[in-house]
């Protein structure tokens, strides 16, 4: 789905107006949706010609999208990659157009750096690591005792938050919690719909699990419905943890049924523009340029909720 919000206004001074193609991974979750309208805002304050595409989630969809952006002869190519890796043949075709390209949110593997100027997102091996890390907290917190059980919920199957999120948490369970164990995991998509349909077949294969690490929100969302019709309570049967912080998250996690949320900013928009205007202009930036975020136990949820953007 392409829409070219174009401005059309030519910047103070008469400069040229910047023209910027962003690929965009699709709407499939709370989190994707405040992204885009983050990108489609920052690029209006900032002037900007943006062609907006949107791949529903298809890789295919992303590379055709950056093909289109390089016969149009944008300044530059900006995407959040939908998985990591099949990316270097579009980014050489950018590269021979000499359109700098610039990553948001999820980063891409490849054999050349110079295929890509720079990341604007956030560490999400590091966003692993807080989950297990405010689950000792909620543990504790809820005064656990006995085996703790972990279904996981992934992400979509080959993208860089999902390999890296659950790299991150079993890096801090080896190494503090070897008493945790991932009796289930499998990926829900990112999406509500998969989080309720995974988890209720969870259910089903373990029925003694007793916490639940979902990569997002929405999975955790779609999850607690499938908790519910099994006549569990999530927050309480089932503890949970998850990543985002758009929201419904907070609502759930006020109703006490999620236990602590990881923040995952997705209001990515004012530091891309800034950066494409660094990188139109032949200035050096960062290699990776990433997002503050914080944790939310649940006693913060109800104070936190009204301050959520998204
Ligand atoms: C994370 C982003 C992930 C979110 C999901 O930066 O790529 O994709 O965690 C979204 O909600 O679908």
């Amino acid at each position: 789905k392409e829409d070219d919000s174009s401005t059309g206004s030519s910047s103070a001074g008469g400069a040229k107006t910047i023209s910027l193609g962003f690929s965009q991974v699709g709407s499939e979750s709370g989190w994707r949706s405040a992204n885009t309208t983050s990108v489609k805002d920052a690029a209006k304050d900032a002037g900007y010609n943006l062609k907006f595409s949107d791949a529903q989630q298809k890789q295919e969809n992303q590379i055709s999208a950056i093909r289109n952006f390089i016969a149009q002869k944008v300044d530059v190519i900006a995407f959040s990659p939908v998985v990591v890796t099949g990316w270097d043949a579009v980014l050489k075709e950018a590269k021979a157009a000499k359109i700098p390209v610039v990553l948001t949110d999820r980063s891409v593997e490849t054999s050349d750096d110079s295929l890509f100027v720079t990341l604007v997102g956030s560490d999400f091996t590091d966003e692993g690591r807080r989950a297990a890390k405010i689950l000792d907290k909620v543990l504790t917190k809820a005064g656990h005792k006995g085996a703790v059980k972990i279904a996981q919920l992934e992400g979509t199957t080959g993208a860089a938050p999902a390999i890296e999120r659950a790299k991150g948490f079993k890096e801090v369970m080896d190494a503090e919690h070897k008493d945790w164990k991932i009796v289930v995991s499998q990926t829900g998509d990112f999406t509500r719909a998969g989080g309720k349909q995974v988890m209720s077949a969870f259910l089903q294969s373990n029925p003694d699990v007793n916490v639940l690490f979902a990569h997002n929100d929405d999975m955790a969302i779609g999850a607690i419905q499938a908790i519910e019709a099994a006549g569990k309570k999530p927050g309480t049967d089932i503890l949970i943890v998850c990543i985002d912080g758009v929201k419904d998250g907070f609502v759930a996690m006020s109703e006490g049924k999620i236990n602590a949320i990881v923040e995952c900013n997705p209001l990515l928009g004012p530091q891309l523009m800034d950066v494409v205007k660094k990188v139109k202009d032949g200035e050096t930036v960062e290699r990776w340029i990433k997002t503050k975020e914080s944790d939310f136990m649940q006693d913060q949820a109800k104070a936190e909720l009204p301050n959520r953007k998204y």
